[in-house]
């Protein structure tokens, strides 16, 4: 009882002072809008007129390895095939580098691929993987080495200032008719991207958004396109403001005449520079890793349950929801703590009154087993004799304008500066704050407001498009490094942390990111509103982001805002529980997010979907590290492996967890049934253990206990023996005939050590399933593990 009251005065406390906040930053953020439009006109003088340009006619060509340059008549055209069949090419002097999103030097190129005269005219480059034809106006077509287009990209079109300045370009592209589009980056009403127009500019969509809101925290101009002929991946590596719009095909029933889908890619400046790398989606996402990072891998910890709240407002009020989570007997692994907990929201601080010792609250709930995450926002508050702020002056870090003043937005401390992560020094200085962190307790780090946010009545809610950026030496402004604020903010701290404790592996996810963003840590839904349309949201951004190459993400189960219904909460948990960031979150002056405030029922169905998550974490570790190794999302559309199936590529309401698993989320209210569409070859209801024959559609039961959850016939799935917590095999018995198996990597937990990956195959004989471990030399015995068997009728 007492403790309740507690919250209720630390809850109240903050929501009243957050409001008076809010009307005298509605001053502040007036005046920084206003600020903002007169740095802008003052800095960034109107376009004026322009001149179109096309290539125009081809010309000459200078074959170099994997492929070479190809001259028009007013533009030149660098094509490039590299050993793995991923394909650049670069328009003007385009070429790989500088770049935020590739991972380090671009891939070899293919000294086999040659640049041959083509017999239109025109020029192209044949290799094992791919063909690549320029047309003799420009036009590049990505090909098959059957010879089926995959993409057709058109001539290119600039629009270049008279006086000088950055070129506005676009880009069509023409794909096959039934192809279907995924991925630019997080996007709330996929992830089968509708036709339409979509921004490529990082936004804070101003509180809980929903299925309708576009664009999001993360855009990337990653496109994954899936078609009869194959997957392919086309990436035009380019941060600054654009458009993308998107159009299926449509097929002509018979009269030969299809209607190619399209893209148009239409940018506002930078270079037209692109990447396609082709294959079945296991190889695209894997060239995808190749090219811009393998993804960080999160300390095992973070694959567990996790708590976190706007407006816990004590330490009392931690130690209060901890408990419960234990005296349930609920599995936690960790709490996140939010702008409240810092000394009048300033970053790297902390509320002594509020939390008088949080090195040790964060020792005593370690010995619990449950770590404790902070939020991390980029603006400073701009005061002489802040710390942080006059550290930062020191160093040189924050953003200026073009007449060298600080630029100043306003965010939860008040007015602001913000460091300019594009500078190598910056960044530096910025990772070494997190020693303040550490030091306080935390393991790790929640990245926000980072798109980056400033808070106006009107106008772009960011910095002024003429704000000054390093881009590492090159010199730019903010138009270019908007986009890559958030990934370079993840650098930042990633770096950091990785000097501060090199033994362990940092756990960061951020709100905002761009392609590459995987290689520092994941990110979450942000603030997905509550209400069915949000929990649809949920999944949508997960699965986009897995195909643009961040496998590690999640929603704020529940949603951000409001009260969700116990059985809208239960059936968000449910989905929670089979993602990879499983973590309850809200707002200030939302409803409570703890299982057990929603009655009985659901604190004891929301108990299984824990005690389940828990079971299966050996599996999610596996998946963790595949994910590092092979650039495989952990969450995949239901059509990965069977890209080809039509009815596949349309299903947007289920995903298939690792190879074995595909888990079927129940996203409307008032269903104990629903219908999953299941990819070929026999599944599981993983609880009553029936078996479906796919392709095709089935009927199964979801009561308010369960979503239903299907394993591949074959399947081997390391989890958790319920008795001893030690690794066991689950192993699904293969349909007659037929044979399986799975892959198992065990984790140390969160040290570097290299871990190897253990290979298990399965078959039917004589109505006995066998399992063995598969090694060099052939098979082996399965020792040291229990093995258990399921679906054997
Ligand atoms: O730091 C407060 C919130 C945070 O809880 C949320 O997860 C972020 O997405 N933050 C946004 C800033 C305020 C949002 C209204």
């Amino acid at each position: 009882m007492n403790g309740d009251r507690g919250l209720g005065r630390d809850v109240g406390r903050s929501v009243r002072s957050v409001r008076v906040l809010g009307a005298v930053r509605g001053l502040q953020g007036l005046r920084a809008a206003l600020r903002r439009r007169r740095t802008d006109a003052w800095g960034l003088p109107a376009r004026g007129a322009e001149r179109a340009r096309v290539p125009g006619p081809v010309g000459e060509a200078e074959p170099l390895p994997g492929g070479g340059i190809v001259r028009f008549a007013r533009s030149e055209l660098r094509v490039s095939v590299s050993v793995g069949g991923t394909v650049f090419w670069g328009w003007d002097g385009a070429e790989p580098l500088p770049s935020y999103a590739l991972a380090g030097e671009p891939p070899e190129p293919d000294a086999r691929a040659v640049l041959e005269p083509d017999t239109d005219g025109g020029w192209r480059v044949v290799s094992e993987r791919v063909t690549v034809a320029v047309s003799r106006h420009g036009a590049v077509e990505v090909r098959t080495p059957g010879g089926v287009l995959l993409r057709r990209d058109l001539p290119p079109r600039w629009w270049e200032p008279v006086a000088g300045g950055p070129a506005r370009w676009v880009q069509r592209s023409e794909v096959p008719a039934d192809a279907r589009f995924f991925g630019l980056g997080g996007r709330a009403s996929g992830p089968r991207l509708r036709n339409g127009t979509y921004r490529l500019w990082n936004t804070d969509p101003k509180g809980g958004f929903s299925t309708g809101d576009d664009p999001l925290y993360i855009t990337m101009p990653v496109q994954v396109v899936v078609s009869d002929a194959g997957t392919h991946l086309a990436f035009h590596d380019n941060s600054w403001d654009g458009r993308v719009t998107v159009a299926e095909g449509e097929e002509g029933a018979g009269s030969g005449h299809d209607r190619p889908g399209t893209s148009e890619v239409r940018m506002s400046g930078g270079p037209l520079r692109c990447w396609v790398v082709v294959g079945t989606p296991a190889r695209v996402l894997h060239g995808w890793a190749a090219l811009t990072g393998a993804p960080a891998l999160p300390p095992a910890w973070a694959l567990g349950p996790q708590h976190a709240r706007w407006g816990f407002g004590s330490e009392r009020e931690v130690r209060r929801v901890v408990a419960g989570y234990r005296e349930r007997g609920l599995p936690l692994s960790a709490v996140h703590l939010d702008i409240d907990h810092y000394d009048e929201h300033r970053v790297f601080t902390v509320d002594r009154e509020r939390f008088p010792d949080l090195p040790g609250l964060a020792a005593e709930l370690r010995e619990e087993g449950v770590r404790l995450v902070s939020i991390v926002d980029p603006g400073v508050k701009a005061e002489a004799g802040d710390a942080v702020y006059d550290s930062g002056v020191a160093a040189g870090a924050f953003v200026r304008d073009p007449r060298g003043q600080e630029v100043r937005g306003v965010v939860w401390p008040g007015e602001c500066a913000y460091p300019d992560f594009t500078d190598a020094g910056a960044r530096e200085w910025w990772g070494g704050l997190y020693e303040e962190r550490l030091a306080q307790g935390f393991s790790g780090f929640w990245h926000d407001m980072n798109e980056p946010v400033s808070f106006a009545p009107f106008g772009d809610m960011t910095l002024p498009r003429s704000a000054r950026h390093a881009l590492e030496g090159r010199g730019g402004d903010h138009r270019e490094a908007h986009n890559v604020y958030g990934l370079t903010m993840a650098r930042a701290g990633y770096e950091g942390l990785r000097r501060l404790r090199p033994d362990e592996r940092p756990f960061l996810f951020t709100r905002s990111g761009w392609a590459g963003m995987q290689r520092y840590g994941g990110t979450w839904s942000g603030d997905v509103s509550t209400g069915w349309p949000g929990l649809r949201a949920s999944l949508s951004l997960v699965l986009g982001l897995g195909l643009c190459g961040v496998p590690y993400s999640g929603p704020d189960v529940g949603g951000f805002d409001g009260s969700p219904s116990p059985e809208l909460f239960l059936r968000w948990f449910q989905l929670g529980a089979w993602l990879p960031l499983f973590r309850t979150h809200a707002a200030i002056d939302a409803g409570r997010r703890e299982p057990w405030e929603f009655g009985p029922e659901v604190l004891e169905h929301a108990r299984a979907a824990l005690v389940e998550r828990e079971r299966m974490r050996p599996y999610f570790v596996t998946l963790a590290q595949l994910a590092r190794l092979t650039g495989a999302p952990y969450v995949r559309p239901v059509w990965w492996g069977a890209p080809d199936d039509r009815a596949l590529r349309d299903c947007e309401d289920a995903f298939l967890l690792g190879d074995a698993l595909l888990v079927a989320p129940v996203l409307a209210p008032g269903a104990d049934r629903r219908a999953v569409r299941l990819p070929r070859g026999r599944w599981y209801d993983t609880v009553t253990e029936q078996a479906y024959e796919g392709p095709g559609q089935v009927l199964l039961d979801a009561p308010m206990s369960r979503v239903p959850v299907l394993a591949r016939a074959g399947a081997v799935v390391p989890v958790r023996g319920e008795e001893d917590g030690a690794l066991e095999l689950e192993v699904w018995a293969p349909a007659a005939g037929r044979t399986g198996g799975g892959l198992v990597v065990r984790d140390r937990g969160d040290g570097w050590d290299a871990a190897a990956i253990e290979r298990y195959s399965t078959r039917l004989v004589d109505g006995r399933v066998v399992v063995e471990r598969v090694t060099e030399g052939g098979t082996e015995e399965v020792r040291g593990l229990s093995v258990r068997v399921r679906g054997l009728a």
